[in-house]
């Protein structure tokens, strides 16, 4: 098939990338049926870069210390996802919180997946506030991006249980291994056109989604 009719993913990163090698791996197995017609990193130094180029993929660094206010950085970006052509942006540990400059003109096509269980601990160190909670569970959350940080309408989330002895490192490794089966999940939903944020919030299959979003299970299709 040829790649210029198939959707167009953006995937924006900030650092290993594991994520992006899961969009990768399902494109190339055609779970996913798109193209990443870019990878965007703020920081030259993401491994995900390392991991975009082995795939042939297109890539750009848009370094936001090279950028007076955080509207600067963002025109950037959207100008970068114009001129890609991308349908759908998919944030996998991008770490730079956005404004209305770039969420506004793509709000309903921006995804981001986030480690816990919002509406619990948005923004940083979620796993090291779950185990300081003494929460009996943990996981990650794929929503829609709005002004909101973290606030926007869940989509998916996928759950697992904390362990007795865990670290945050432990519990990030086992979160980890849970995004990368379940982010496509929701892309794939997206793309299939199945998935759509309304003013009310996120609709699957014609159905609000739940405060909480779907749960997750490895046999979800
Ligand atoms: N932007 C908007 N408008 N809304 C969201 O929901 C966003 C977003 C940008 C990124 C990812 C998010 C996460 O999943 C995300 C969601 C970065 C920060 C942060 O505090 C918080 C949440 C998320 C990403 N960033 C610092 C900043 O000043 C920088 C931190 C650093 O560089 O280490 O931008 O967790
Ligand atoms: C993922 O766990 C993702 O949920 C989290 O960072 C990790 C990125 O891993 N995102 C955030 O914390 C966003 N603030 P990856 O680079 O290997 O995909």
């Amino acid at each position: 098939m040829n790649s210029q009719v198939l959707p167009r993913l953006a995937i924006l990163i900030s650092g290993h990338g594991t994520n992006l090698q899961a969009f990768i791996d399902a494109c190339a197995r055609r779970e996913l049926v798109a193209h990443i017609g870019i990878v965007i990193s703020n920081n030259p130094k993401a491994v995900g870069l390392q991991r975009a180029h082995n795939a042939g993929l297109a890539t750009h660094t848009i370094d936001h210390r090279d950028f007076a206010t955080r509207e600067e950085f963002d025109q950037a970006l959207v100008n970068e996802l114009h001129s890609a052509s991308i349908d759908l942006v998919v944030l996998a540990g991008f770490m730079r919180i956005l404004t209305p400059v770039l969420v506004q003109p793509f709000v309903g096509r921006l995804l981001n997946i986030h480690p816990s269980l919002l509406p619990k601990y948005p923004g940083m160190r979620t796993h090291q506030r779950a185990l300081d909670s003494g929460d009996a569970e943990a996981g990650a959350t794929v929503h829609f991006v709005t002004q909101e940080l973290d606030g926007g309408p869940p989509i998916l989330q996928g759950r697992l249980p904390t362990l007795p002895d865990d670290t945050a490192e432990s519990l990030a490794a086992r979160v980890s291994i849970l995004e990368h089966a379940m982010y496509p999940l929701a892309v794939r939903w997206y793309l299939q056109g199945r998935l759509q944020l309304t003013d009310n919030g996120a609709v699957l299959d014609g159905k609000m989604i739940a405060a909480t979003g779907v749960q997750y299970r490895a046999d979800a299709r």
